[in-house]
């Protein structure tokens, strides 16, 4: 069945059951997971111990959902610090899987799971491809890369709870991917939005037409995109794009996920809390209101997160969804508090690029911010790929095409930047998360 925008065929999935809980009975559910998880973080973890004494706080202080307000932050540099396993809430042997995340600076990240953590986030999963309209039945082509990232296995477990076929062929090698999608079947794929866009092209280039085939779903995530680009890709081809959110140190895929309204993702509050606050100082923001997302999980052992600074800027969405769905959704991920670029003092997105360059035709959503610093000025170049047909136009029309782009930046950044016009295929892919930034400013 394919789903079409306003109703969704998952609703009637058994595994999607969990997602219609009346709010009261969710509210009751994850207050006394709350309970335990705070509890055993005090119990097992001196971090959480340690800074909960340091606000005169005990477990016997969350008693209520908006006690958890009460409760210290606990961000990034506190994995950092405890590198590898100093946060973990069980010991080695009922650990039963380790992810890690590389991040730009420094050590990585590790993250463990017990059988019943990878159970939970299988069955997260289970719910996200259901939500997209997929079941049994369904061959699952998974993009994502597989190993210490989340992305691979995450998607693996789900797809084969759910009962549909996987095809586990990681990222990379986009010829194939390609051959794979046309001659086994594909009906989902699973992958960033940045290099499903790449496959498109290459298929374009091979000639291969993915309208023809039975391919219906796409599953992205792991990096921001815009509608703008959802817009392309379901242009492009006969797919509904839907969104995916999650990190490694939550669970990693399945924390949130857009239905078919396509409007805002749904978080499966059951295992995840969600807070929105406000970046600067902490405080929590009312439905509605951007900030940045807090979560805590409610079920996991091994490693338990209590009110985690995600870094990711959204908002919690107000109203019901009409796919009926009693879980409260989010905006999309537009950006990150720490991807904010200043320039000359102005500040500025690449999601804000993105949506610039999405809306000049000729250009193609293939781009890389560039910033070097010259005599103490800060430099920001955007190199934008357009299609070969306007790199073959005529000069006056390229120098037309890079004004008309110039001003677009303008518009949305309030800064004039500089445009170099590229042919397709300058900027390098990435079979993951594309590298949309690249900052010389500190190089010698
Ligand atoms: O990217 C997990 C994942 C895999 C999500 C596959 C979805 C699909 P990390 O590598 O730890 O985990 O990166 C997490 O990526 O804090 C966001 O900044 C960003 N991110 C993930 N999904 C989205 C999304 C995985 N749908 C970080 N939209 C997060 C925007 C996203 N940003």
């Amino acid at each position: 069945m394919i789903p079409t925008k306003g109703t969704s065929p998952a609703a009637f999935h058994p595994v999607s059951a969990p997602d219609y809980v009346p709010a009261a009975l969710l509210r009751e559910l994850q207050l006394s997971r709350l309970e335990s998880v705070v509890a055993r973080a005090w119990e097992r973890v001196p971090l959480y111990r340690t800074r909960m004494e340091r606000h005169n706080l005990t477990p016997d202080d969350v008693r209520s959902l908006d006690d958890i307000a009460k409760l210290p932050f606990t961000v990034k540099a506190d994995l950092r610090d405890t590198y590898p396993f100093g946060l973990f809430a069980s010991p080695m042997e009922e650990i039963v899987r380790l992810h890690a995340s590389s991040g730009t600076t420094g050590k990585p990240i590790v993250v463990a799971y017990t059988q019943p953590d990878v159970d939970v986030w299988t069955s997260v999963m289970v719910r996200s491809f259901a939500v997209c309209g997929l079941h049994q039945g369904d061959v699952i082509q998974n993009a994502y890369g597989y190993g210490l990232f989340t992305g691979g296995l995450g998607a693996h477990y789900g797809a084969e709870g759910l009962g549909a076929t996987v095809i586990p062929i990681s990222g990379g090698n986009t010829d194939r991917q390609i051959m794979v999608m046309r001659d086994f079947g594909v009906t989902a794929i699973c992958c960033t939005p940045s290099y499903f866009l790449h496959m498109i092209d290459r298929a374009a280039e091979l000639a291969i037409d993915l309208r023809a085939l039975p391919l219906r779903v796409g599953v992205f995530g792991a990096e921001p995109w815009t509608g703008a680009m959802r817009e392309r890709i379901e242009n492009l081809t006969a797919i509904q794009a839907f969104d995916i959110y999650g990190l490694s140190e939550i669970i990693g895929p399945g924390v949130a996920v857009e239905c078919p309204c396509q409007d805002g993702l749904h978080i499966f509050e059951d295992h995840f809390y969600p807070e929105i606050v406000d970046p600067a100082s902490g405080a929590v923001l009312g439905a509605g209101e951007e900030g940045e997302l807090v979560l805590t999980t409610l079920s996991k052992q091994a490693m338990p997160m209590i009110r985690y600074r995600t870094r990711d800027i959204t908002a919690i969405l107000p109203g019901a969804c009409p796919c009926g769905r009693s879980l409260r959704r989010m905006k999309r991920i537009s950006r990150r508090s720490d991807d904010m670029l200043i320039i000359r003092g102005v500040n500025v997105f690449p999601s804000q690029v993105e949506a610039a360059l999405l809306e000049v035709e000729g250009t193609l959503p293939h781009y890389q911010i560039i910033l070097t610093r010259s005599h103490g000025l800060d430099q920001m170049e955007v190199q934008v790929e357009v299609t070969s047909e306007s790199f073959s136009d005529k000069i006056g029309a390229l120098e037309q095409l890079n004004d008309t782009i110039a001003d677009a930046l303008e518009h949305v950044l309030g800064i004039r930047v500089e445009v170099t016009l590229v042919e397709p295929h300058t900027i390098q892919r990435s079979n993951g998360k594309a590298r949309r930034v690249i900052d010389r400013r500190l190089q010698p």
